[in-house]
C-alpha cells in the first residue's frame, strides 16, 4: 500500500483480497455498494450484525466477493427465499438482500410480494437498471414500454412494473425509491430500512450504460445521470398530479413507513400462546 494514499474510510468493510470490481465502466452498482456500506458505517454497526444475500445478475455481485462478512450468493430469483430461512433461524441478525430488478421482480417476483405481504423483517435493496444487464441486455419487467432491447428490437410492447408502489401494496413496512443521482438520500433510506421492524424495501434506480444505455438509446452514464436528475419528482408532488401529467417521470421518496405485525414476532407470539415458546 502506498503510504501517501490514505485508505478509503469504507475499505475496512471489504475483503482484504479485493483489488477492484468487475463492474462495467459507468455502472451504478458501485454507487449502491458505497451507499450500503456508508449506511452501515453511519449506524456504527458491524458486518457481523448482518447476513447479506444476493441472487444472480450484475447487482448480485455488489456484495460478493467484496463484503467482508457473511455473504450468501444464491440461485436466480431466490435470494428472498434464502433470506427468509436465515431470518427465521437467526432472528437476531439483520438480513439484507441486494439484487437486480430482473432477479427480484421477474423470476423472483412471487417471493418479493409474498415476503412483503408476510412482513418478515429484512432489508431488500433492488437495483433497478431496467434491463437484464449481466446476460446482455434482454427485456425486463421494468423495461419502459417502447424501448428497444436485444429481445425487443422493434420496441417493448409490455407495460413496466412500478416496483416501489407494488411492494407497498403488498404490505411492506418501509418502501423508498431513489436513483444513483441521489446517493445521500439513498443512504438515508437504507439506514431507515435497517432500523425498521418488518419488510423494508429500497429501490435504487441505476444506470447501465453498457446494456440499457447502448441498446435503448438512453446513452452514456452521464446522459443517464442527467435524465435521472431531470425526470425525478418527489412522491409528494407526484401524488397531486394526473398520470398524463406525470408521464415517464421517476417518482422518488418514501412510499411507506408504517408499523405492522412482523412475521418472526408473530410466530413467537403464537408459540408462546400455545405454551411452546421460550
Ligand atoms: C434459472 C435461471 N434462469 C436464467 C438465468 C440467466 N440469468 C442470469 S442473470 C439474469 C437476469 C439478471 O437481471 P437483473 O436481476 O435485472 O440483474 P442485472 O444483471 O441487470 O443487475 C438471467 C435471466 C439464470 N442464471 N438462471
Amino acid at each position: 500500500m502506498n503510504d501517501r494514499v490514505p485508505e478509503h474510510p469504507l475499505r475496512k468493510y471489504l475483503r482484504p483480497s479485493v483489488k477492484g470490481t468487475g463492474f462495467c465502466p459507468g455502472c451504478g452498482d458501485g454507487t449502491v455498494l458505497q451507499c450500503i456500506l456508508r449506511a452501515i458505517d453511519e449506524l456504527k454497526m458491524e458486518m457481523d450484525d448482518f447476513v447479506f444475500v444476493s441472487g444472480i445478475g450484475c447487482a448480485a455481485w455488489i456484495i460478493s466477493p467484496y463484503f467482508n462478512g457473511d455473504v450468501l450468493h444464491t440461485t436466480h430469483g431466490r435470494p428472498i427465499a434464502f433470506a427468509t430461512g436465515i431470518k427465521l433461524n437467526l432472528p437476531e441478525k439483520k438480513v439484507m438482500v441486494i439484487s437486480g430488478d430482473g432477479d427480484l421482480t421477474a423470476i423472483g417476483g412471487n417471493h418479493l410480494i409474498h415476503a412483503a405481504r408476510r412482513n418478515i423483517e429484512m432489508v431488500v435493496v433492488c437495483v433497478n437498471n431496467g434491463i437484464y444487464g449481466m446476460t446482455g441486455g434482454q427485456v425486463a419487467p421494468t423495461t419502459p414500454r417502447g424501448a428497444r432491447t436485444i429481445t425487443t428490437p422493434l420496441g417493448n410492447l409490455e407495460n413496466a412494473f412500478d416496483i416501489a408502489p407494488m411492494v407497498r401494496a403488498a404490505g411492506a413496512s418501509y418502501v423508498a425509491r431513489w436513483t444513483t443521482f441521489h446517493p445521500r438520500r439513498l443512504t438515508r433510506s437504507i439506514k431507515r430500512a435497517i432500523g425498521k421492524k418488518g419488510f423494508a424495501f429500497v429501490e435504487a434506480v441505476s444506470q447501465c450504460p453498457v446494456q440499457f444505455g447502448a441498446k435503448t438509446g438512453a446513452g452514456s452514464a452521464v446522459e443517464m445521470f442527467e435524465m435521472f436528475k431531470e425526470k425525478s419528482i418527489s412522491v409528494e408532488k407526484a401524488s397531486a398530479m394526473k398520470p398524463e401529467e406525470l408521464g415517464d417521470r421517476i417518482v422518488v421518496g418514501e412510499f411507506a413507513d408504517r408499523d405492522r405485525p412482523e412475521l418472526c414476532e408473530e410466530i413467537l407470539r403464537l408459540k408462546r400462546g400455545a405454551g411452546r415458546g421460550p
